[in-house]
């Protein structure tokens, strides 16, 4: 099924997931769109904040209603990292990696977030809302402090001017080409994929979880719900929510 798109563009908006949430009350539906120059209040996972300085990135959320079960939804973020992974890559021809559960990276940096959202009301499809935000035009002054470390933008990486639109164009192809893959051949299709394309299949990672090591093991995959599949010292264990670090050369852990 191709997702035939509609943009709903936008100066300055709150977070463009809250506004795709009101256009849903609205009667927005599949292939919306909503694209800003600028967020005042981007949202990262669990309350987080997302910066998104103006006109220097590809702030967007799109809301879908994919033809998938309920369960099955858990596992679309996977479809929206490798999308996004697939469209840097097309378009600025820089190597991007997915990290679990939502990062983009590029040389173990961060240059995009995913919150993906599910809208679920009586007698209405299930929705989901996926924001995506790509660093496109910042240099590393540009970021806050505490954020600097761990960052990194498309222009940082190519030392190029990026064409935002062309960036955004590519990613939207590839949500339409893996939603279908995802509808046609199933997750295991996707999570081919993605552990072909992830920076921590294979590697020592650490899972922190509000703050805390939950575990250190060797990542090995992706399971059929999502959870990633980390092999300790104790054995084979499946983390379903945390931050992934891996382990950088000097022993300690990225950020
Ligand atoms: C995410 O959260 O990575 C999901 C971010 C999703 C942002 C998009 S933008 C369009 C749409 N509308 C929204 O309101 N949100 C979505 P999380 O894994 O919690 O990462 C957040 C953390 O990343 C912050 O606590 C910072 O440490 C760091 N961070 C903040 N802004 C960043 C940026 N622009 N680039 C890289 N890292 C950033």
């Amino acid at each position: 099924m191709t997702i035939s798109y509609t943009i709903q563009q936008y100066d300055t908006i709150d977070s463009t997931n809250l506004e795709a949430r009101r256009l849903i009350q609205q009667g927005f539906g599949h292939g919306t769109v909503v694209v800003a120059e600028t967020q005042t209040a981007g949202k990262g996972r669990l309350g987080r904040a997302w910066e998104s300085a103006k006109g220097s990135g590809i702030w967007f959320s799109v809301i879908l209603e994919p033809a998938i079960s309920l369960q099955q939804m858990s596992q679309y973020s996977f479809v929206i990292a490798v999308a996004v992974a697939e469209g840097i890559r097309q378009t600025t021809g820089l190597e991007s990696w997915v990290k679990w559960p939502n990062d983009v990276l590029i040389r173990g940096k961060k240059v995009c977030g995913i919150l993906l959202e599910l809208v679920t009301e009586r007698n209405q499809p299930v929705r989901l809302i996926a924001g995506i935000g790509i660093n496109a035009s910042q240099q590393m002054a540009d970021f806050p402090e505490d954020v600097q470390a761990k960052a990194t933008s498309l222009a940082m990486e190519t030392g190029c001017e990026i064409n935002r639109q062309a960036v955004l164009d590519a990613v939207l192809q590839q949500i339409d080409a893996n939603s279908t893959r995802m509808e046609q051949e199933g997750f295991a299709a996707i999570r081919d994929v993605w552990t072909a394309l992830s920076c921590v299949t294979g590697k020592e990672v650490q899972v922190v979880r509000q703050g805390e090591t939950v575990l250190c093991g060797i990542a090995v995959g992706l399971a059929e719900d999502g959870s990633l599949l980390v092999e300790t010292a104790n054995g084979g264990e499946q983390i379903m929510a945390g931050d992934v670090s891996l382990r950088a050369a000097d022993g300690g852990y990225a950020p």
